[in-house]
């Protein structure tokens, strides 16, 4: 059985990690998304950006796992399994995934702005938010910024073709934790859906996607994914 995964910011909720678009705990609930996570807002202020992203950065370091990750990585073990991932923590890995492809990049990897060259250096501790730092600059005079993938710009190629591929070739696919709102990422359950691949959407609240899809579980990722492949054929008739 092939299962692949398509999971977003609610997959690492259960973790403590906020996710984006919750009005009331969302993360864009605080700062604008097209000034914070757009090419065009870090070239305006990249202080401010900078800034914001120590912080996730320093969140994520302290977070683990949650049921939900420990149950996709439970299913190596009978499955052939792909993780497809918006999401830039490192929770799928940690959990023992080992086909995880990130759609929107890490944020525990930093290049320069201009010339792409890799930065290891050490990162302040960011354990509040504050409302400026600013970055490290490389040699070449550009800025360090985060490895992750804006509003206007272009997915990272080999994870966006592996993607695919995953969604191709899968038996099914598992969307879990997404608005489904951002593309190209929320064209690949339309994609497996136009190739007759059966959908599940796990979510707690209605998407978009939640009125195409073959079956749509309205459990949050930490309960509905353990039990989940047991319960394919039945769902699935
Ligand atoms: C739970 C739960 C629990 C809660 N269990 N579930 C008009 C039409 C179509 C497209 C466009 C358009 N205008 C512009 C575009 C393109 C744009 C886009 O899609 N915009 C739309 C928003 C309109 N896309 C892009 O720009 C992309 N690039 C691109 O298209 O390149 C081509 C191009 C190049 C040049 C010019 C023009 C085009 C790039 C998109 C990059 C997105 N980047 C971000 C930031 C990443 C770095 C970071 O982490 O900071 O990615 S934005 C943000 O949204 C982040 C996420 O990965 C992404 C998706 O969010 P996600 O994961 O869905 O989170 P939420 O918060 O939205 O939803 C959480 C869900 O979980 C909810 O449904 C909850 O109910 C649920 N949940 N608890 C299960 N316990
Ligand atoms: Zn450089």
């Amino acid at each position: 059985m092939r299962v692949t995964v398509l999971s977003g910011a609610g997959m690492s909720a259960e973790s403590g990690v906020p996710t984006f678009r919750d009005v009331e705990t969302g993360l864009w609930a605080k700062v604008d998304p097209y000034e914070i996570s757009s090419s065009d807002g870090w070239r305006r202020h990249p202080e401010k950006v900078w800034a914001w992203y120590l912080w996730r950065h320093y969140m994520m370091k302290s977070v683990a796992p949650n049921d939900g990750h420990r149950a996709v990585a439970a299913w190596h073990d009978g499955a052939d399994v792909h993780v497809v991932t918006q999401n830039v923590d490192d929770l799928h890995e940690r959990a023992g995934s080992r086909q995880v492809y990130h759609l929107h990049g890490s944020l525990f990897s930093f290049r320069c702005d201009r010339c792409g060259l890799a930065y290891h250096g050490a990162l302040p501790a960011m354990p509040e938010p504050v409302d400026t730092v600013e970055p490290p600059m490389c040699a070449c005079g550009g800025l360090i910024r985060p490895d992750v993938v804006w509003f206007g710009e272009q997915l990272p190629t080999a994870a966006w073709d592996r993607s695919v591929e995953a969604v191709s070739r899968a038996d099914v696919a598992i969307v879990v934790g997404t608005s489904s709102i951002v593309y190209p990422a929320a064209g690949l359950p339309e994609l497996a859906l136009a190739e007759g691949i059966p959908v599940i959407e796990v979510n707690p609240e209605e998407t978009p996607l939640s009125d195409r899809v073959t079956v749509s579980l309205r459990e949050t990722s930490a309960t509905a994914l353990p039990g989940l492949l047991q319960r394919l054929p039945a769902l699935l008739g």
